[in-house]
C-alpha cells in the first residue's frame, strides 16, 4: 500500500521532507504540492523529479481526492488553518513545529481532533526520535543517575536571517526543547523566566541575542536553556542532566577525529538539516507507517499544545522580565 502525500509549503524543510519521502523512505509518494510561491513549488517538482500536481493553495490540495495524507511545512502562522482543514477532511496530517503559533490555536486543534474521535495529527518534534535523546531518556528512566535535579541546555544556530525577531528565539527555536524536555523528564512546566546577557555584536539591531530561558518544572527541576542564534561557529545542541548520583550528557554527533598540525580536532555541523537528519527520517517513516496501519503515534496535538503554552509564558516573560506561570487546561482523556 502506498500513501499518497500532499506537501503544503515547499521551502527549506518542505523540500527536504519531499526528498526523503521520494528517495529514502518506504511506503509513501508525493502526489501534490503547493506553496504561496508557486515558482518554488514547481522548482521542487522539477528538482526531485516528482509525479506531482502543483495546487493553487493548501485548501485545494487538502480536498484533492487522490491525497491521503498531508504534510504542513509552510510558515508557522499558517499551520492552524491547514491542520483544522485536514481534520475536517478526515485526513492524517503531519505538521511541522509549531503546531500553531499560540496555545489558543493549538487548543482549537485539540478540540477538533477530540471531536473527530480519532488521532489524526502528528507534530514534527523530531528530537524524540533522535538516538542521543533516546539514550538520555533511557538512562533517566532507568534511574542511572538518580532523580534529575538540574538541566543545562544550549540551542545554538550559526546565524539567522533578518526576518528572525526576538520572540522567535522562543516560538521557533526553543520550542524544540520545550517539547523534548517535558518528554525527557516526564514532567510539565511550572514557570518561565527570560534573562538577557550582553548582546553579541553579530546580530541585527532588532534582535536580542543571546537569551537565557530559566524554567522550573512541576517536580522542581531547574533548567537553564541558552538560546544563541548567531553563535557563528556551528549548529550546536547541548543537554546535560544533573542527577542525584551522576550526570548524563546528550551525545555529540559522530564525527571524524583528526590529529594534524599539532592539533586534535573534530568537525562541528553547521546546518540543522544535517544535525537531526536521521530523526527526520525516522519520524516521517513512523508517520507513513501510522497512515498505512490507520493508527498514528508520535508527538500529538496535546504535546503541540503543551509546548505552545510554555512558549506563550516564555514570550510574556521576555517582555515582563518576571517569572511567568505556565497554566494548562486539563488534559482530555483522549490523549492519555
Ligand atoms: P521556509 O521559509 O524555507 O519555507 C516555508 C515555505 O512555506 C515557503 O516556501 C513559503 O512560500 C511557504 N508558505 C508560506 N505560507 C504558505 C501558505 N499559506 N501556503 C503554502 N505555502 C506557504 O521555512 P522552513 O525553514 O522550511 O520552515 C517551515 C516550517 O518548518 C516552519 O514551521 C518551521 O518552524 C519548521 N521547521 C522545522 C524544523 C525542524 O527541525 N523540525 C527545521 C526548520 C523548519
Ligand atoms: P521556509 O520559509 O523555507 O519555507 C516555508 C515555505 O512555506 C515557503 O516556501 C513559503 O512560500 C511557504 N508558505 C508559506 N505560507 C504558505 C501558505 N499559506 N501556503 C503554502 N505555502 C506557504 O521555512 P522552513 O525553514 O522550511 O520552515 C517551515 C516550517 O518548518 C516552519 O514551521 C518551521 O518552524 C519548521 N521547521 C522545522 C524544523 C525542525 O527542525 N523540525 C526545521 C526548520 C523548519
Ligand atoms: C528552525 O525553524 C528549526 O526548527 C531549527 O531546528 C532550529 O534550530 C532553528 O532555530 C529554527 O529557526
Amino acid at each position: 500500500m502506498t500513501i499518497n502525500i500532499g506537501v503544503i509549503g515547499t521551502g527549506a524543510i518542505g523540500e527536504d521532507h519531499a526528498r526523503r519521502i521520494t528517495q529514502t523512505l518506504a511506503g509513501g509518494q508525493v502526489v501534490a504540492v503547493t506553496d504561496v510561491n508557486q515558482e518554488q513549488a514547481r522548482g521542487v517538482v522539477e528538482r526531485l523529479g516528482l509525479q506531482a500536481e502543483v495546487y493553487a493553495n493548501g485548501m485545494e490540495l487538502i480536498a484533492a481526492d487522490n491525497v491521503d495524507a498531508i504534510l504542513v511545512c509552510s510558515w508557522g502562522p499558517t499551520h492552524e488553518e491547514f491542520v483544522l482543514a485536514a481534520i475536517a477532511a478526515g485526513k492524517y496530517v503531519f505538521c511541522e513545529k509549531p503546531l500553531a503559533v499560540t496555545a489558543e490555536g493549538c487548543l482549537n486543534i485539540v478540540k477538533a481532533e477530540v471531536a473527530a474521535g480519532k488521532r489524526l495529527v502528528q507534530v514534527g518534534f523530531m528530537r524524540r526520535y533522535d538516538k542521543g535523546y533516546q539514550m538520555l531518556k533511557q538512562s533517566i528512566d532507568s534511574n542511572d543517575i538518580g532523580a534529575p535535579l538540574m538541566l543545562h541546555c544550549a540551542h545554538r544556530n550559526p546565524t539567522v536571517p533578518d526576518r528572525y525577531v526576538t520572540s522567535m528565539a522562543i516560538v521557533d527555536t526553543a520550542i524544540h526543547e520545550l517539547d523534548a524536555l517535558r518528554w525527557l523528564l516526564d514532567d510539565d512546566y511550572k514557570s518561565m523566566q527570560v534573562v538577557y546577557p550582553r548582546r553579541t555584536k553579530n546580530r541585527f539591531e532588532h534582535l536580542a541575542d543571546p537569551q537565557i530561558l530559566l524554567i522550573e518544572t512541576l517536580k522542581g527541576v531547574r533548567i537553564d536553556l541558552e538560546i544563541f542564534v548567531n553563535c557563528q561557529y556551528g549548529y550546536d545542541i547541548q543537554c546535560s542532566v544533573v542527577g542525584e548520583e551522576g550526570i548524563a550528557n546528550l551525545p555529540e554527533p559522530q564525527s571524524l577525529q583528526m590529529r594534524k598540525g599539532a592539533k586534535l580536532s573534530h568537525e562541528i555541523l553547521v546546518d540543522w538539516k544535517d544535525r537531526f537528519i536521521e530523526s527526520y527520517d525516522v519520524e516521517l517513516q513512523d508517520f507513513i507507517r501510522g497512515c498505512e496501519q490507520d493508527s498514528i503515534g508520535g508527538p500529538s496535538s496535546w504535546d503541540g499544545y503543551a509546548a505552545a503554552v510554555a512558549a506563550d509564558a516564555a514570550v510574556t516573560a521576555q517582555e515582563s522580565g518576571q517569572v511567568e506561570p505556565v497554566v494548562m487546561v486539563e488534559r482530555p482523556s483522549f490523549y492519555s
